[in-house]
């Protein structure tokens, strides 16, 4: 078996030890890194998201796998940043002010870091500002929003509406999602889309990069 072919196995059975002894091994061998990503951790992730999908795979099988793929991105992103690859797109993602609820929003960004975006993960509790200064200075291309708590779903509302007042809803795309918010939701809100787990928010993310 290839150092990819391992790493890929680990990937998908949540080894992270595994994974990265695969990745520094690739390395070694002389495997680049972008192919790493592009060959190997990308079709990786987009497998459990097809299992999580079909009901194969649950959250905590889900959890396993994103925790081997970070695994193998912190010895890759220091590399892919001196190589200049570019990435797939840039995604700002955070959970609404006032939610505390971050699992489902790692996961989504593992699963997006995974998928050959850049991320630039702000936590929870994130007010509209703040994703407003760091979509602003980083020059992201997508914002994704978690909300778990019926009463923060207004404040997805409250982040869209901060950029249209700030004139810079035509340069991001804003993406939502989260238990209690739906498509409908979205829409109603103005959010450009709507991912109802972390695999289908790359998905999304893709769509919305390409349009
Ligand atoms: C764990 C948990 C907590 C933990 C959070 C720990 C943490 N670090 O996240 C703690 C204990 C802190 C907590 C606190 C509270 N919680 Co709580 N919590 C949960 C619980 C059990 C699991 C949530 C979870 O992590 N699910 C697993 C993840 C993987 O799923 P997920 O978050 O839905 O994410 C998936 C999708 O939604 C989607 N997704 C998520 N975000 C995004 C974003 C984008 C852009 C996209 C595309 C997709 C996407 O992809 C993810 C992966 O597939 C749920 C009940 C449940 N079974 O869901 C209650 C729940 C969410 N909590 C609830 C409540 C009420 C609270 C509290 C108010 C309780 C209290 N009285 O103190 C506080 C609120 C604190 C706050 N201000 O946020 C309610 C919410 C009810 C409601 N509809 O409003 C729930 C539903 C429990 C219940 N049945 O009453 N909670």
């Amino acid at each position: 078996m290839s150092e990819l072919e391992k790493l890929h196995e680990a990937v998908i059975e949540g080894d992270w030890k595994a994974a990265a002894a695969a990745t520094e091994a690739a390395i070694a061998a002389g495997v680049a890194p972008l192919t790493i990503v592009t060959g190997c951790l990308v079709p990786a992730m987009d497998e459990v998201g097809r299992r999580f999908e079909c009901e194969e795979y649950f959250v905590p099988e889900m959890l396993l796998s994103a925790r081997a793929m970070k695994a193998s991105m912190d010895i890759l992103r220091p590399l892919l940043a001196a190589s200049g690859a570019q990435p797939a797109g840039r995604v700002v993602i955070g959970t609404v002010k006032g939610d505390l609820h971050d699992i489902g929003k790692n996961l989504v960004a593992s699963m997006l870091e995974g998928g050959g975006f850049e991320v630039i993960d702000l936590g929870a509790d994130v007010p509209a500002e703040r994703f407003i200064e760091a979509v602003t200075q980083r020059n992201a291309n997508v914002l994704a929003l978690s909300a778990l708590l019926t009463v923060t779903m207004p404040a997805m509302k409250t982040v869209v509406e901060a950029f249209n007042s700030a004139g810079l809803r035509g340069k991001v795309k804003i993406m939502v999602g989260g238990a209690p918010v739906n498509q409908q939701y979205a829409e109603s809100i103005g959010a450009d889309g709507y991912g109802e787990s972390a695999a289908a928010a790359v998905a999304v993310a893709r769509r919305l990069v390409a349009a």
